[in-house]
């Protein structure tokens, strides 16, 4: 059984977690699973957005601790380089916007998985858990950054250091997840979603990743400025041009993603 499910619809790559007796928990075969899967989403430029879901009642449990942290000798610095560091890097890096869409439970690094992506929804059954302290860890994966960026410090401090777990509609009032849709549609659901995505201008989403990204760490002044640089480069993509005619004749416009 593959780890990670791969597939491709309406020009969106659906990256499946996919050891549901395990919750999907994270382990060697997920994490190549998931480096073969961005490496074709990197390549293909028929993919215009990402959905990734988990198969089975989970999103994701965290590193698997059975397996990868059984160990007391494991050194979790070297894996956090080889495995995390680099996918949660890829993930922001990617010029195409991923959905993560938390079918379940989203624990430890695998709740910080789910903040990597650009927009987080979630089934209404679904919860999220900062698990580490409950083994004696702290959050890893990007934690500590998306954590109180998306839920403001003080709620980012105690969801870590109290291991709580919040549910679905916590998330949303936390303002941690956009949406929440029902469990019984929410793979149609999440796919109508990504779909929608994937029709939108995609020079114009990958300029946005860029500057959200970057959003971060700017000055003002810096931001205002590289915002102007990539919409001087967007003034040139033929779905700009697209777009205005398609206002001024008042018809859908029909976005073809290519470059200036
Ligand atoms: O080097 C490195 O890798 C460092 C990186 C560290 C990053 C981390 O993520 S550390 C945090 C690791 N994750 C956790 O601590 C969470 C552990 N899991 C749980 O606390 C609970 O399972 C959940 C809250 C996620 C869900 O609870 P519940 O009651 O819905 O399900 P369950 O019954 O506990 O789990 C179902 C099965 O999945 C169960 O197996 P069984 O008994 O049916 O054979 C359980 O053992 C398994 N499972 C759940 N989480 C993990 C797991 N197996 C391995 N690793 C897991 N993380």
């Amino acid at each position: 059984m593959e780890a990670v499910l791969y597939e491709v619809k309406n020009a969106v790559a659906i990256v499946t977690l996919n050891r549901p007796e395990r919750l999907n928990a994270l382990e060697a075969s997920i994490h190549a699973g998931l480096r073969a899967a961005f490496e074709k989403i990197e390549a293909d430029t028929e993919i215009r957005a990402v959905l990734l879901t988990g198969a089975g009642r989970g999103f994701c449990a965290g590193a698997d601790l059975m397996q990868s942290l059984s160990s007391g000798e494991h050194d979790l610095g070297a894996s956090i380089d080889r495995d995390y560091n680099p996918l949660v890097r890829r993930m922001r890096a990617l010029p195409k916007p991923i959905i993560a869409a938390v079918n379940g439970v989203a624990a430890g690094a695998g709740m910080n998985l789910a903040l990597a992506g650009d927009i987080i929804i979630a089934a209404k059954s679904a919860n999220f858990t900062q698990a580490f302290i409950r083994i004696g860890l702290m959050p890893d994966a990007g934690g500590t950054y998306f954590l109180p960026r998306l839920i403001g410090d003080a709620r980012a401090r105690a969801m870590a250091m109290l291991g709580e777990t919040i549910t679905a509609d916590q998330a949303l009032e936390y303002g941690l997840v956009y949406k929440l849709f029902d469990d019984a549609n929410f793979a149609e659901d999440a796919l109508a979603l990504a779909t929608s995505l994937a029709a939108k201008p995609a020079e114009a989403l990958a300029a946005m990743k860029t500057a959200f990204n970057q959003a971060a760490t700017n000055s003002l002044d810096a931001q205002l400025d590289l915002e102007r640089d990539l919409q001087r480069q967007l003034g040139h993509t033929p779905d700009f041009a697209e777009g205005v005619k398609a206002f001024i004749e008042k018809r859908p416009a029909n976005f073809t993603g290519k470059a200036a």
